[in-house]
């Protein structure tokens, strides 16, 4: 069978016109931009040409589709986590109703393959998109932590590190020439100071968030979103159950 046709715009149009209303930025990116700054085990394996999607949330993905999605479930316990449902629920309807015929791959932050490795790096997809800058170690001329690791962090421009980066779409067979050309993400802690502290905050005080307001930010979580992920994962149900998202006591099971 013939493949489906697309171009680089049908594709961001479709994907954003159903997704931004919930609350998710998406931003194309070819593989061949990923593979060339992941190590060889990271690489994905298709040709250097294929069209892919990274999609990130924002704020708003929490009142607008998450706490929408707990109401009209009905669930009395949730299972897995219930935001890794969400946006599985919503990005694997978008990716149906708007690629009906087309084979796209949608892997989550959250998947694991057998070897332990992540399915993709998030944070190297949404920098080679463009979408937010990737500040690791090698980001501050003559570090100063010595051998000790220091995790990186993507600072979205308008965002700060108030958004988290949910999953890739690999448009199987969909190859792209010069009408996607690759765009920097802007460098919005440009200073080597601004950078230390920016990764010594999201390594060594994640927890207060400050990392987040490292530039002037568009929007940032609500009270309501914030008292969610501080509170522990083992006792989120319980937050959502006094919200009133759950309903009736702990006994039975969701059934999807
Ligand atoms: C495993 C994991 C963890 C582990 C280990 C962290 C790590 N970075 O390895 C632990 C449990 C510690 C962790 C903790 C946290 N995490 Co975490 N974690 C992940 C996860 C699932 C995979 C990361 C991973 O394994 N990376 C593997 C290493 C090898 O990748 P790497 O260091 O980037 O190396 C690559 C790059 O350097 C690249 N590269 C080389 N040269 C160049 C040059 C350029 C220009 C580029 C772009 C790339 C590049 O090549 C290397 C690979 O070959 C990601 C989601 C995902 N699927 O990616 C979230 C993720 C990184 N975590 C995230 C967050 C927010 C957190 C926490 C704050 C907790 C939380 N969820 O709120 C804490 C903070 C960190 C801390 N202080 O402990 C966010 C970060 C968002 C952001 N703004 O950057 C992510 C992206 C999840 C998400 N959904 O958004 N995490």
């Amino acid at each position: 069978m013939a493949l489906p046709k697309a171009n680089v715009e049908d594709v961001r149009g479709a994907l954003s016109n159903s997704l931004s209303k919930l609350g998710f930025e998406v931003y194309p990116l070819k593989i061949g931009w990923y593979n060339a700054v992941v190590s060889t085990p990271h690489h994905l394996s298709y040709p250097d040409d294929t069209l892919a999607a990274v999609v990130l949330s924002t704020p708003d993905m929490f009142e607008k589709a998450f706490l929408p999605f707990l109401e009209n479930r009905g669930w009395k316990e949730v299972m897995t986590d219930p935001i890794d449902q969400c946006v599985k629920h919503y990005i694997n309807k978008s990716v149906s109703e708007c690629f009906p015929g087309f084979n796209v791959d949608v892997s989550f932050d959250y998947e694991i393959l057998p070897s332990r490795k992540p399915k993709f790096l998030a944070q190297s997809a949404a920098h080679v998109a463009g979408a937010a800058y990737y500040y690791q170690c090698l980001d501050v001329p003559d570090q100063p932590w010595g051998k000790k690791k220091m995790f990186g962090v993507c600072i979205h421009p308008r965002l700060g590190g108030w958004f988290a980066i949910r999953a890739l779409l690999v448009f199987v067979g969909i190859e792209v020439g010069s009408e996607l050309m690759q765009t920097a993400p802007q460098d919005c802690v440009p200073d080597r100071q601004d950078r230390i502290q920016l990764l010594e905050d999201f390594n060594l005080r994640w927890q207060e968030w400050s990392y987040r307001d490292i530039v002037p930010t568009a929007q940032t979580y609500s009270d309501r979103q914030r008292d969610y992920f501080f509170t522990r994962p083992d006792q989120r149900q319980d937050l959502l159950r006094k919200w009133g998202f759950l309903v009736g006591g702990k006994e039975n099971t969701q059934d999807n």
